[in-house]
């Protein structure tokens, strides 16, 4: 097992990472940017090394100085949380190269799941339904139309190097193909210097439904049931829950043996996850493999009582996994917390939390990094805070988290808080009806002042 290991991340994941390091007698190194010198993740790690200013690409994503900070700290892993470097296959190179082992996947796997051509012709070989639409890059407008005649508008023009929204268009019928056309690789160039595009069939209205996976190094794959991750607002999910209220026995059970089955296929090693599109019909397309832990990860630790981050640990080690499936066993609903003003468009709010007191109690969890005094850095993401509830079923679990949210006291910035108060109060929200077009039409009420 690691004697120590290095902390590639801040915030809450670096917090979540430096807890089950110490239940597992691991030592730990934080790293930090001078804007988090008061972070609890600086103050909670064994050890803690500034690597540089506040900016991102003078910190947390400049590779030299991480790795120069594991070597100093004679660190022998690196966790990369999720975001900053955790799908940067040439850090889990350069990694190797040290002799530091990366709590990953192996560089080619992060590789062929970044590139969206690559993998879902990998998943095409694995078994894995995909979305109808071309095998590979377009070559031009003309092939292009060509092939959107022949799958049926809508279609949607998608970057290869994309992910997450970007560089994505739909186009409803031929005479826009054009101007999508052009807009969609010139998003593309402009973000990710690659204009690769390829075609689909448009799915409307569909839900984002993803299964858990977990891969050894012996070649065995299981999965951990699935998360809802429909609620999202311009690609941000704002809540996750598992199971989804959408999903049946017989469907988690054909979703779980597809990721497995793209999982396999690779010979996945570490947690992932394996995203679907779900259409009305119940019918799932592999959408994306994201090769890291995920900020919703709670959520299905609450419902299959597992530790995912001590699982990643473990299985970077060299030590097997179980082999079997793993069933939800009643209710989990996550809400980020983000310091946002969701009355005003969800524009960022950082600042000094003046007042904070988190909701407690049985089935409450709070993943976060602040405290009243904690300055929130303009640097990062705005989350601040996971609220994560688990009971026996669903009515009670949001039951419990519209308890919890009225207990969550956070004063000096705006948060998202008022937003998930609301959503819960939502009727077609509280039946499980809604899809990943629900919070375009959500709109909030006006908040009332407290007499
Ligand atoms: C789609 C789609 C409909 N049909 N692909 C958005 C993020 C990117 N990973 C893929 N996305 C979509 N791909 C086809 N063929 C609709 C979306 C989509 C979406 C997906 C998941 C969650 C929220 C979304 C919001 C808008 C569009």
């Amino acid at each position: 097992m690691f004697k120590k290991i290095l902390i590639a991340n801040r915030g809450e994941i670096a917090l979540r990472i430096i807890r089950t390091c110490k239940e597992m007698g691991i030592k730990t190194v934080a790293i930090y940017s001078t804007a988090d010198s008061e972070s609890l993740h600086v103050r909670f790690a064994d050890e803690a090394v500034c690597i540089g200013p506040p900016a991102s690409a003078d910190s947390y994503l400049k590779i030299p100085k991480i790795m120069a900070a594991a070597e100093i700290t004679n660190a022998d892993a690196i966790h990369p949380g999720y975001g900053f470097l955790a799908e940067n296959a040439s850090f889990a190179e350069v990694c190797r190269e040290y002799d530091i082992k990366f709590i990953g996947p192996q560089p080619d796997q992060i590789r062929k799941m970044g590139d969206k051509i690559t993998a879902k012709e990998t998943m095409i070989k694995a078994g894995v339904p995909v979305v109808p639409g071309s095998a590979g890059l377009l070559k031009d407008i003309k092939q292009g139309k060509k092939l959107a005649a022949e799958i049926g508008y809508p279609v949607i023009l998608k970057a290869t190097a994309g992910g997450g929204g970007k560089g994505m268009r739909v186009v409803w019928k031929e005479e826009e193909f054009e101007d999508q056309w052009n807009m969609a690789r010139q998003e593309a160039k402009a973000s990710f210097g690659n204009d690769g595009i390829y075609i689909e069939k448009f799915i409307e209205e569909p839900r984002h439904i993803e299964i858990q996976i977990a891969g050894d190094q012996f070649g065995n794959v299981c999965h951990l049931s699935e998360r809802e991750c429909s609620i999202q607002r311009r690609h941000q999910k704002l809540l996750e829950e598992s199971p989804s209220p959408f999903v049946t026995k017989k469907l988690r059970d054909a979703m779980g043996k597809a990721a497995i089955a793209a999982g396999a296929a690779i010979k996945y090693e570490g947690v992932g996850t394996v995203e679907f599109l779900v259409d009305k019909h119940r019918n799932f397309y592999f959408m994306e493999m994201n090769t890291r832990i995920q900020v919703e990860h709670p959520v299905t630790e609450e419902v299959v009582d597992f530790d995912l981050i001590k699982e990643q640990i473990k299985i970077a080690a060299g030590i097997p996994i179980s082999g079997k499936n793993y069933l939800p066993k009643g209710h989990a609903i996550e809400c980020r917390i983000n310091a946002e003003d969701p009355f005003n468009d969800f524009r960022p709010s950082p600042g000094k939390i003046t007042s904070f007191h988190s909701p407690k109690g049985h089935g409450v969890r709070v993943d976060t990094h602040v405290y009243a005094g904690y300055l929130i850095p303009p640097y990062y993401d705005s989350m601040i805070a996971k609220l994560i509830c688990r009971a026996p079923s669903r009515e009670e679990c949001i039951r419990k988290m519209q308890r919890a949210l009225d207990e969550f006291i956070v004063e000096g910035v705006k948060t998202t808080i008022p937003f998930h108060q609301q959503l819960m109060n939502n009727p077609d929200f509280q039946k499980g009806n809604f899809h990943t077009g629900f919070l375009n039409d959500f709109v909030l009420e006006p908040q009332e002042e407290k007499t």
